[in-house]
């Protein structure tokens, strides 16, 4: 599977092309299996994530599923997941793949959507946004859709049983529909409370607790998504290397911007493999608004 000028871009070295397109092939050939194997996954585990958090059943597995796809290729060197302590040496392959296995699997309980995140870096994990060569997430939604960022183009895709039907390209709307922050209004620092009064005086609000299905209705209808630097947590809740990277990178492939309040998320490291980060992802013009609302020099 490949991005509009995947084929043309003299850029994108052909080696690192087939090993991208035996990577979303296999994320495209295992997102239906995933997504019939949830209903039966509902229960909380005895154990916690490396974040802290209970695990379910179906973060485990998927975690297990994808590990044995993606990490099971030539073409992948290393596999991480929020769901392990540490980077898995899968072989000689040149590209490291770091997943969120089931972000917003606690939407499992309310039967509201979730998804899989993959970032593709080209350097060993853990490793900064710089690095990432593609990312990727499938939605399970009423349609599972697989979103492919690579090559400066974002596509999204429909993922039915006997395979991926591309949708079109995803270019972020000029004119921006909704918005959709993480944490307790409490909890904000009274720089983003001031922003967000702001922003909501044009926006309208949409949070579903599932950070991809967030940011597609942001890729979709256009606005802002972000889950801040809380007064007790400045790091917020989301994974670097996870979460906020591999979606940063879709955004900008698809026209829009990322910010960790300060600077673009592709350009700042990880803490560590589990390290957070704050992450604004939206049209530029809001995320320059919300570092200026942040800028407290
Ligand atoms: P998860 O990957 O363990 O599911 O956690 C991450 C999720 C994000 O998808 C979402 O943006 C956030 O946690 C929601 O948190 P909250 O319940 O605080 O709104
Ligand atoms: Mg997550």
């Amino acid at each position: 599977m490949s991005g509009r000028d995947n084929d043309t871009d003299p850029s994108v070295e052909p080696g690192q092309r087939v090993s991208l397109d035996a990577v979303f092939d296999t994320l495209a050939d295992v997102a239906p299996e995933i997504r019939a194997g949830l209903p039966g996954r509902r229960v909380k585990t005895e154990e916690t994530n490396e974040s802290g958090e209970r695990q379910l059943a179906a973060d485990v597995w998927a975690d297990d599923v994808l590990e044995d796809r993606l990490g099971g290729l030539d073409a992948v060197g290393e596999y991480a997941s929020e769901e392990r302590a540490d980077v898995l040496d899968t072989g000689d392959g040149a590209l490291s793949v770091a997943v969120d296995p089931l972000d917003g699997s606690s939407n499992l309980q309310s039967n509201n959507p979730m998804g899989t995140i993959v970032g593709v870096y080209d350097e060993p994990l853990p490793a900064p946004g710089s690095a990432l060569v593609a990312s990727a997430f499938v939605l399970y939604g009423p349609l599972t859709t697989l979103t492919v960022a690579r090559d400066g183009t974002t596509t999204e895709y429909v993922v039915e049983d006997d395979g991926p039907r591309e949708v079109g390209t995803v270019s972020l709307p000029d004119d921006p529909t909704v918005y959709g922050f993480g944490g307790r209004v409490p909890d904000w620092t009274d720089d983003f409370t001031g922003y967000v009064r702001e922003v909501e005086q044009e926006l309208k609000l949409r949070y579903g607790g599932a950070m991809l299905a967030d940011v597609n209705q942001v890729l979709t209808y256009g606005g802002i998504f972000g889950y801040p630097g809380l007064r007790e947590n400045p790091e917020g809740k989301l994974r670097h290397q996870f979460e906020a990277a591999p979606m940063a990178y879709v955004l900008h492939c698809a026209g829009g911007a990322s910010s960790d309040g300060a600077q673009s998320v592709l350009d700042t490291e990880p803490d560590g493999l589990h390290g957070r980060t704050p992450v604004y992802l939206g049209n530029e013009r809001l995320v320059d608004d919300l570092e200026a609302a942040l800028d407290t020099r």
